[in-house]
């Protein structure tokens, strides 16, 4: 059996965290800055940086064929830690959480936080995202909006249901532990994660929320969302001006796509 050559092991323990995402929007690039946040760990947010836009568009640029260690990437939220650049979010928090405590650093438990972090975002992000763009990403909304009313009806009678469904079933299990946690017994990156993609969905469909949490199916989960809100460096940077509002991103509020 070989063993790896430890000389070639490089790490970027000690160098500084650099997101890149596009400004003026929270979007995929939040689920980063709430790790950093609430490990209370400084990074260089390049969206409140006067290099904000051509920070991301020189990483997505066609010409950018990485280097030597480094593959391209497709799109932002980046991240930069030392010589390494990391892209596709819940690659980026998979890297970042153990090194911020937020994971452990040993044995399967990171690769279960990850198969959680993974459905949230299939569900909450991805899936969301589709409800105001169906047909295409390159066309306005105003362009795709019966199938967005047609594809947000499903999303809200089945889709929410379920993956609020999965999350209450994740924190009723034994694998969860004490505690208001989805898993382990402790706060962890997927608590993180659940926050967010949570307030986006409440930002987006308010009202099938509201009548989601009065079912009482799903308990655990509104208690967790709150539990993260109020723990401090979140809550103060939810109340700081680093928390940019939600506006024409992922997740964007449309009236009418709740109405019956
Ligand atoms: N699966 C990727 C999706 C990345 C993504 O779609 N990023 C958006 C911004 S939130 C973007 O810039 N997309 C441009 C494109 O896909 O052409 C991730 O999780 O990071």
């Amino acid at each position: 059996m070989s063993s790896p050559d430890a000389k070639r092991v490089k790490t970027n323990d000690g160098a500084p965290y650099e997101l890149i995402y596009w400004p003026g929007i929270p979007g995929r690039g939040e689920w980063v800055r709430l790790l950093f946040e609430e490990a209370g760990v400084p990074y260089t947010d390049h969206a409140k940086e006067a290099d904000g836009v051509s920070a991301v568009l020189e990483y997505i640029s066609a010409e950018n064929v990485g280097d030597a260690t480094n593959p391209p990437v497709l799109a932002s939220p980046i991240l930069k830690h030392g010589d390494l650049v990391l892209h596709q979010l819940p690659n980026i928090l998979l890297y970042l959480a153990p090194k911020l405590g937020l994971a452990p650093t040993e044995g399967d438990g990171v690769f279960f936080l990850n198969q959680i972090v993974l459905t949230l975002l299939d569900g909450f992000v991805n899936e969301l995202h589709d409800t105001h763009h169906p047909v295409a990403t390159s066309l306005y909304y105003e362009d795709q909006k019966p199938e967005a009313k047609k594809r947000s009806k499903y999303f809200i009678a089945e889709r929410i249901p379920k993956f609020l469904g999965y999350t209450q079933r994740v924190l009723d299990s034994k694998a969860s532990g004490e505690g208001p946690w989805l898993y382990g017994g402790k706060l962890t990156y997927a608590d993180l994660t659940l926050f967010q993609c949570l307030d986006g969905t409440k930002y987006a469909f308010p009202k099938s929320i509201e009548k989601l949490q009065k079912s009482g199916k799903y308990d655990g989960v509104f208690k967790l969302y709150d539990t993260v809100k109020e723990l401090p460096n979140i809550n103060k940077y939810l109340e700081s001006k680093r928390r940019i509002p939600y506006g024409d991103g992922i997740f964007r509020y449309y009236p009418e796509l709740e109405e019956e």
